[in-house]
């Protein structure tokens, strides 16, 4: 089983997680896991945090001389704005005496849409620093470095996971465009917007500098793509081994996401089911023995997944972000050492994070996938789960009577 916690506050020491269930003999690429950090903490929106943060991990159990071993592979992120957070989020109760006046004022006043006053409520905190410390979106760089692993495994076996932005407040990429694959493969890890189309890209960026000029934030869509994924990931069984509502969970559990669609999502809903389903004809093995299913589906509005079982297709997820919870102009709300009205607490934050999230998308998306793959394969080596995803694969290719270029009758 493939299972991963993180730790870390956002201005603490810095970020851990630790992944469980990586099989041994994967040859790990920290330069990749390097880069996909990088690509987080990228993307046009983005506060002052990101020009003090230059993300790199530190692999520290669970691989020897450049493999993994089977154990848990832990991974650290040091933060490099602790230094100036030290007196503020010192785990020691004894402050150095130096510390006098360097400790940050208590936070008081919720922010409207964040996690301040509910985890308040929750933990009986009365500085709600110890709340948005840990649900800050900070935690995400862990996930991602966790996803980097996950993504190293699945391309052993031929998945590939990316990601780009659909839309960013009220600009949106067209939508009768056909999306290429090609166009978000080829996306520079510095985009700006993780927009696949220039024009709209830029539109994007100017809808941005305005929610700053006003003080405002802007949140967005994005769609996380996997392709060359085994059918038979997941299963109907059970409502918890269905592979949609697990990689929904994931998607859902980022900071800011509201809402997760499948293939065609919520605008299935309004079409009959003639224009819903995808058809299934006769395909060619040659060209589909990859994922093991010699049929061919002419659409894919389902995003790879049927009964919860993936299909051979891509896994097309888009997931709805909303508007980053601090505002310079802030909302009401109210202080709670005194219950007055106040405008919410201000803390540095980004105006618009889709593009960074849709990295994250990936991650999750990365870890979930792997996770089902170990489930369906199995193999406590790289080896073992290559050998045993090929045979898979040549068993399915050769199981159903075939003719070439058949077209349906
Ligand atoms: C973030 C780090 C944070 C925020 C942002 C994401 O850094 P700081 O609070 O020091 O500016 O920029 O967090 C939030 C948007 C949030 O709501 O907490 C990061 O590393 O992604």
């Amino acid at each position: 089983m493939l299972r991963f916690l993180t730790a870390g506050e956002s201005h603490g020491r810095g970020l851990t997680v630790i992944l469980d269930g990586v099989p041994a003999g994967l040859d790990l690429d920290v330069a990749a896991i390097m880069r996909d950090l990088r690509r987080r903490q990228g993307g046009y929106g983005r506060g002052q945090r990101m020009n003090i943060e230059s993300d790199a991990p530190l692999v520290s159990a669970g691989v020897r001389h450049g493999k993994t071993t089977g154990a848990p592979v832990a991974i650290t992120i040091e933060n490099r704005d602790w230094v100036n957070w030290e007196f503020t989020m010192y785990a020691d109760v004894d402050i150095p005496a130096d510390a006098s006046g360097a400790k940050r004022a208590p936070v008081t006043r919720p922010r409207p849409g964040h996690a301040d006053l509910a985890g308040a409520l929750k933990y009986e905190h009365d500085d709600m620093r110890d709340v948005l410390e840990r649900a800050s979106a900070r935690e995400t760089a862990a996930r991602v470095a966790a996803g980097a692993v996950a993504r190293q495994i699945l391309s052993q076996v031929g998945v590939r996971v990316m990601s780009h932005v659909v839309s960013i407040g009220h600009v949106v990429l067209d939508a009768h465009a056909p999306i290429d694959l090609d166009a978000i493969a080829a996306l520079p890890d510095d985009s700006p917007t993780r927009c696949t189309h220039a024009p709209t890209g830029a539109r994007m960026i100017a809808a941005i500098d305005a929610a700053r000029d006003a003080g405002d934030t802007l949140g967005g869509v994005f769609e996380v793509v996997a392709t060359g994924v085994p059918a038979g990931l997941g299963s109907y069984a059970q409502w918890d081994t269905r592979l949609d509502g697990r990689l929904a969970q994931a998607m859902m559990s980022i900071p800011a996401i509201k809402g997760v669609g499948i293939g065609l999502g919520t605008a299935a809903a309004l079409l009959p089911g003639s224009r819903v389903h995808d058809e299934i004809v006769a395909g060619d093995p040659a060209a589909h023995g990859a994922t093991g299913r010699p049929f061919a589906r002419p659409t894919n509005h389902a995003g790879g997944l049927e009964g919860g079982v993936t299909n051979g297709e891509d896994i097309r997820l888009t997931a709805y972000m909303k508007p980053i919870a601090t505002l310079m102009s802030p909302l009401r709300s109210v202080d709670v050492t005194t219950m007055r009205e106040a405008t919410a607490a201000i803390e540095r934050s980004d105006v618009c994070a889709v593009p960074a999230a849709s990295v994250v998308g990936e991650a999750m998306v990365a870890i979930t996938l792997c996770g089902a793959l170990l489930e369906r394969f199995g193999g406590d080596s790289i080896g073992d789960l290559r050998r045993r995803c090929a045979q898979w694969r040549d068993h399915a290719a050769a199981r159903y009577p075939h003719t070439p270029g058949a077209s349906p009758s």
